[in-house]
């Protein structure tokens, strides 16, 4: 008698039964319209990012944890564990509803002025427009305060100059938001960052598509060039100023990562059970060796306590209490180094199969290796951590 991972790690209990309901109706309509693809997607390094946006928004997740503006309301254990069900089947596609919903349509949300949530929002929401989000820059990626993509004042205009690297989504994108630093400091002598909603068909705006990428290949990776882009001061997020505008931004993405991180470690698991059941060497099935039972028990538990500790943080979350950015740390750090460790591991109990696209493990795995890179390197979140624990700030010294 058998019994899958999440029965033995009682997932009943972990979560309501409401949102895993929500979580079946997810896996399901992936199950029916992306599955079979993403392994050929992958290997064509792309995804028909405009179509499935459209799929996407008829099912309910692109920004579905905002309020009002044809967004979802939902909370954000639900969105969550929509994240782990795009996950579960690739990172590049819980990317690009990570850079819809978390990233551009929240920072339209949260800093945004009435009329810019207006125009953008509901047709965000359907995923008939779709967004990206310009922090990092050619030579700007841990250290966003450095960037030097900026907004000048010409009449009521803002005039931008600057470049943009490593956008997800951004060569498909009807706006991007960009972040820019404009003329003038604040109290404490820093320059004052701003927001910018950008058409991408705006003159001088180019957003060409970041070829040669050996992870995440099922996802669209661009630049945003601008040359000049004048903009009308209605442009400007109002409500946002400073770094805090874009790191807020930031904790949304990081928590679905969080989440979504569990999904690509369960489905690892999942296959790599199916594959060694029925691979037979020395007569007998892979599985039934100690060695290979050691490899699926260890991730196994790694699975079950990053599950664990998604749950925890998506409660806090919901909670009045609400979560910090460290809290967030914490998951993005042990969730996305972990389900990485799990995915690599397993790849090896399927053999020379194991480097094809015919199983996920390995493709999880170097996608994962993006996943600890973006959204706040491995690293950048250690010392984030490191500084709450000691009250050290071991960022630059
Ligand atoms: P510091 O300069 O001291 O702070 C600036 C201001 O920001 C505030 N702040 C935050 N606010 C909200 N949430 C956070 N997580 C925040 N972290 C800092 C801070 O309170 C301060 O506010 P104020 O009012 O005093 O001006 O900066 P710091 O020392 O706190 O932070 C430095 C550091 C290194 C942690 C931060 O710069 C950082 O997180 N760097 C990493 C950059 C990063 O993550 N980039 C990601 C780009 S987007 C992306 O990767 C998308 S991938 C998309 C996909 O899923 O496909
Ligand atoms: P760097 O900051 O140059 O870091 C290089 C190395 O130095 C890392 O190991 C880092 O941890 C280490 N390091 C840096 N500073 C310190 C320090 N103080 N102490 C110790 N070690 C340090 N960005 C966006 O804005 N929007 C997007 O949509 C987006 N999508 C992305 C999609 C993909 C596929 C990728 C790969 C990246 C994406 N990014 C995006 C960019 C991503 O956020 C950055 O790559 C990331 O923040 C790291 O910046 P960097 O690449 O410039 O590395």
């Amino acid at each position: 008698q058998t019994q899958t991972p999440d029965e033995i790690l009682g997932i009943d209990s972990v979560f309501d039964k409401e949102d895993l309901e929500w979580a079946g109706i997810v896996r399901k309509w992936l199950d029916e319209n992306v599955r079979e693809k993403i392994g050929d997607w992958f290997l064509e390094g792309t995804i028909p990012a405009r179509e499935l946006a459209e799929g996407l928004g008829e099912l309910g997740v692109l920004g579905m944890h905002l309020d009002g503006y044809g967004c979802g309301g939902a909370t954000a254990t639900q969105y969550g564990l929509a994240c782990r069900e795009l996950e579960a089947i690739d990172s590049g596609l819980r990317s690009l509803v990570s850079v819809q919903g978390s990233l551009a349509m929240f920072a339209l949300h949260h800093w945004g002025s009435e009329e810019q949530k207006e125009e953008w929002l509901p047709r965000m929401a359907q995923g008939r427009a779709l967004g990206c989000f310009g922090l990092t820059e050619p030579d700007v990626g841990s250290d966003p305060a450095g960037m030097r993509t900026h907004a000048k004042r010409d009449g009521d205009d803002w005039v931008l100059n600057g470049a943009k690297m490593w956008i997800t989504n951004a060569p498909v994108a009807d706006v991007a938001i960009v972040w820019a630093k404009t003329e003038g400091t604040d109290e404490r002598g820093r320059p004052v960052v701003r927001g910018f909603v950008v058409p991408t068909d705006t003159p001088g705006v180019e957003t060409p598509e970041v070829h040669r990428k050996i992870s995440l290949r099922a996802s669209i990776t661009g630049e945003i060039v601008l040359d000049n882009v004048r903009l009308p001061a209605s442009a400007m997020l109002p409500k946002a100023e400073g770094l805090k505008g874009p790191l807020s931004c930031l904790n949304e993405a990081r928590f679905g990562i969080v989440f979504g991180v569990t999904g690509a470690a369960r489905d690892a698991l999942t296959e790599a059970l199916r594959y060694t059941g029925s691979r037979i060497q020395f007569d007998r099935p892979i599985s039934s060796f100690q060695i290979s039972q050691q490899k699926l028990a260890k991730a196994f538990g790694q699975y079950s306590q990053i599950t664990l500790l998604a749950a925890h943080l998506g409660g806090l979350k919901d909670s009045p209490q609400g979560i910090s950015p460290q809290q967030i740390s914490l998951g993005k750090m042990v969730n996305a180094d972990t389900a990485l460790n799990v995915c690599r591991d397993l790849r090896a109990l399927f053999g020379g199969s194991g480097i094809t696209s015919e199983y996920s493990p390995l493709r999880h795995a170097v996608n994962l290796e993006t996943v600890l890179t973006y959204e706040g390197t491995h690293e950048v979140h250690q010392l984030t951590l490191g500084r709450a624990l000691t009250g050290i700030n071991a960022f630059a010294n």
